[in-house]
């Protein structure tokens, strides 16, 4: 045995004592702390040291592995990814839970509040960034070689707080404590180009001389899949400048302008999703896409270098997904790449380009369609225009030679007409050999709307991967209760393969399962309701209820149309106090954009209906109204496992998929759900009888938009839904303020473009079915096992096997070979 191994060996874990002395070991030569003065905060980095040693092992084998085999690597290209905690959920992979318990009890500290004190890692926004997340644990736990590339934002998205009703914001400083998960890489660094021009040499070279070039630095966060045999990597990047102080100014006495490069280069990876409606915010979103953008592309090109000397087989190891729009630059950036810094022709760059990445869309919305001004693109990246210009060349030439009649002007992806721009959507579907939409719903719609042209040129490129979550953090961490029982019922296979999940199925007929069912909710119930009470001060009953929707805040989400149904419930109570009410909890969650004012008044309403109710006397227990603030992944961990019913309520073609569906249905919440994004193949796998579907479809509203939708008469002619927002609308809710939300009711009455008032009447029957149905506990728990039964295949590890069977090329382990192990 040499000395290496010998270090290896001592720092594994095998029971509580090792624990102890690796713990005591990083608090004192780590951390710098005595055992015997340290704070919470001292054992937490301890302990997140001692348990990331585990993976370091692993991790190294991973990398080892793949470049022994020659494996064809899987590169995430993501503005966002919102990892959340990490330790909990890399103690349960490596199945360290009870040693680890065990070892802090002795040691006298508290291992959950150890777990609680770790900052939530927000660097995303919603499902976008959680998807992400779930996919390297996914990509971990199949055993694909991956990075996760992304920006390691300084601040997060930001921490809401909720004054008087409305939404305030403060920045998440979540890198204040150190992050103790990852490893700074000072020696991986790369320069980043801005600005400038490009100049054509006499030989016909196209040369591009920056203005500026800033720095990107890697940080490295292992990325541990389930029982942590494959550890994956996620690498951000930092901005840096390329010289920290100017030393002549600093010397002149001009302390601020010498850093003023310094501040540059380190704003672009400070905040998540700066303000993008101002130049200024726009030129630094531009800048922060194309510097990860940039960055990644380097590295993995070195990567590939290393052990390859053929760049022409790039696409044979190296497959690329962007995420959304926001990394699309790399199609300029990797064909410049190719181009100006490897020698080849345009023709064979643009070739390996379109066959290394592909591309994922997430929503169809118009205003999150990515399009930059000629005049900002070609300020920033004016060589990735001129290429641009070429790739939209070759681009038309097909369009101009395909024997369809089509409007050129629509499918170019430099737009000529109105305002000029770029059309970051269709450069990356151009510049893809597959693009995918996130449901099957969305996919189609894909087809027959933003990329109908493009669908047409190129048959056959788009398809859909629905979405999926990982059951080790959204079931097995989260939800110990139910994950106890299932493991006791049907065995652990679920954990790494979750359509084995079905097995429980049968278990639904059966009485003393479902009462042991319905306790686990029962428990986490009160976990919940302890949280109510210590966070926002409202007494609610586990007995009642828990109707939850937790989602980033959104007119198309419908949040609106949730709240106007508990006033009409409110009411229909006050009227008749002794009728036979369903009690109900409706819990809310999520944050709306800082400069989206009709999202952050809807807040607003949701609160003040909420004080109105909750302090009524009549009302009681039969109504009760919350709203969490903060809502991030470690809030979602707790409220989850707590629900009964799941609002997914969006206006019908609008949500893309939704993941929090999944999640909800998983442990065993029903849904009341329009037919949307996933919520339609969740009902097919559920079963209609098992999820309370209501309101217009996606080729309804298509319809109402084409053919008008005259929402007064439809106000007019709905009692309670004219009662509702005269209520609203005249301030009963607000009677310091009665005008405060004039302008939702007039939104509704005038451009009711989410179609809240044609969905009103159905949303209110089905809730009245809903409460009829819970009133039978046990038909209710019925088919609530049903649900959690039958949404196995919305794992997000079937989603990557798609991705990686039908995108990327790339094999994977069958789902019993990932549940016998082996290295
Ligand atoms: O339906 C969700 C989907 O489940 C969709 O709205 C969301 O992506 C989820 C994962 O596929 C999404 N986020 C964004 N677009 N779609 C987005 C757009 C711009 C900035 C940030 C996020």
């Amino acid at each position: 045995m040499n000395a290496a191994t010998a270090v290896t060996l001592s720092r594994r874990i095998e029971d509580a004592e090792d624990v102890k002395r690796l713990i005591i070991e990083k608090l004192k030569y780590a951390v710098g702390k005595d055992p015997e003065h340290s704070v919470r905060q001292d054992w937490s980095a301890a302990l997140i040291l001692a348990v990331r040693d585990q993976l370091v092992d692993h991790w190294m084998a991973s990398t080892r592995r793949a470049y022994e085999q020659d494996q064809k690597r899987v590169y995430y290209l993501s503005m966002e990814f919102l990892i959340g905690r990490l330790l909990k959920d890399t103690i349960i992979n490596l199945g360290l839970e009870a040693p680890v318990r065990e070892a802090l009890t002795e040691l006298g500290a508290d291992y959950d509040e150890i777990l609680r004190s770790e900052p939530d890692a927000a660097l995303g926004n919603g499902g976008l960034g959680r998807l992400a997340a779930c996919f390297l644990d996914s990509m971990s736990t199949l055993g694909i070689p991956a990075h996760g590339y992304g920006i390691r934002y300084e601040n997060g998205l930001f921490r809401q707080s909720i004054h008087d009703g409305w939404q305030a914001e403060e920045p998440e400083d979540w890198l204040v404590t150190g992050h103790n998960w990852e490893f700074e890489r000072p020696e991986v660094i790369y320069n980043i180009p801005f600005g400038g021009e490009v100049i054509t040499t006499p030989e016909g070279k196209a040369v591009w001389h920056p203005a500026e070039v800033m720095l990107a630095a890697a940080y490295d966060t292992p990325i541990a899949g389930w029982r942590g045999r494959h550890v994956n990597t996620l690498r951000l990047w930092a901005g840096k400048p390329a010289k920290r102080v100017d030393l002549d100014r600093f010397n002149r006495g001009e302390y601020l302008s010498a850093m003023e490069a310094a501040v540059r280069a380190e704003t672009v990876s400070r905040i998540l999703y700066p303000d993008d409606t101002t130049e200024e915010g726009k030129n630094l979103r531009l800048r922060q896409e194309f510097f990860f953008t940039s960055a990644s592309l380097q590295d993995l090109l070195r990567r590939y270098l290393s052990s390859h000397d053929d760049i022409s087989k790039l696409p044979e190891k190296v497959a690329i997904q962007l995420n959304d729009t926001h990394p699309a630059i790399a199609v300029a950036e990797l064909m410049r790449l190719l181009v100006d810094t490897h020698g080849l022709s345009m023709e064979v760059a643009f070739q390996l380009t379109r066959e290394t990445l592909s591309y994922t869309n997430h929503t169809l919305m118009p205003e999150a369609l990515e399009r930059w001004s000629l005049q900002l693109f070609g300020s920033v990246l004016p060589r990735h225009l001129d290429i641009i210009r070429w790739i939209d060349e070759q681009h038309l030439r097909t369009a101009a030679a395909a024997k369809r009649t089509l409007d050129l002007e629509r499918v170019r992806i430099v737009d000529h007409t109105n305002g000029q721009g770029v059309r970051m959507g269709h450069l990356a579907f151009v510049g893809s050999h597959r693009v995918n939409g996130v449901s099957a719903l969305h996919a189609d719609l894909m087809k027959q709307t933003v990329f109908q042209d493009l669908d047409s040129l190129y048959p056959s490129r788009i398809l859909g991967v629905t979405n999926g979550v990982t059951p080790r953090r959204w079931l097995h961490s989260c939800n110990k209760p139910l994950s106890d029982l299932l493991i006791e019922t049907i065995g652990e296979d679920w954990i790494g393969d979750l359509e084995a999940i079905e097995a429980v199925a049968p278990y639904a007929e059966d009485a003393a399962f479902r009462e042991r069912f319905r306790a686990a909710k029962h428990e986490n119930k009160c976990r919940l309701v302890a949280e109510i009470q210590s966070r926002v001060g409202i007494h609610v009953s586990p007995d009642a209820m828990f109707d939850v929707q937790i989602k980033r805040m959104h007119e198309y989400k419908r949040q609106l149309l949730n709240i106007m149904e508990a006033v009409a419930q409110y009411f229909a109570i006050r009227n008749d106090p002794a009728a036979d009410w369903t009690p109900r909890v409706k819990i809310f969650g999520g944050k709306a954009a800082p400069g989206y004012e009709m999202a952050k008044l809807i807040i607003k309403l949701i609160n003040d209906v909420a004080r109105a109710v909750n302090s009524d006397p009549v009302i009681g227990d039969r109504l009760k109204i919350v709203f969490l603030p903060n809502y991030n992944v470690s809030t979602a961990e707790r409220i989850i496992p707590a629900a009964d019913l799941s609002e997914q309520i969006s206006t019908a073609g609008m949500e893309a998929s939704g993941t929090g569906n999944m999640k909800l249905a998983l442990n065993g919440a029903l849904t009341i759900g329009t037919l949307d994004g996933a919520n339609v193949e969740i009902c097919d796998r559920v079963g209609r009888e098992n999820i309370h579907i209501f309101g217009l479809t996606a080729e309804d509203v298509a319809n109402y938009r084409i053919s008008g939708y005259d929402s007064r008469a439809v106000i007019d002619g709905n009692e309670t839904l004219k009662t509702v927002l005269d209520a609203i609308g005249s301030g009963v809710f607000s009677p310091e303020d009665p005008n405060r939300f004039r302008a939702i009711v007039d939104r509704l009455s005038y451009d009711d473009y989410f179609f809240v008032t044609a969905d009103f009447a159905a949303y209110l029957d089905e809730q009245r079915k809903v409460d009829r149905a819970f009133m039978d506990k046990e038909d209710w728990t019925r088919r609530t096992i049903l649900n959690t039964a039958r949404v196995g295949w919305f794992s997000a590890d079937r989603a990557i096997r798609d991705y990686a069977r039908e995108i990327w090329n790339v094999e994977t382990p069958s789902a019993k070979e990932i549940n016998q192990g082996g290295e």
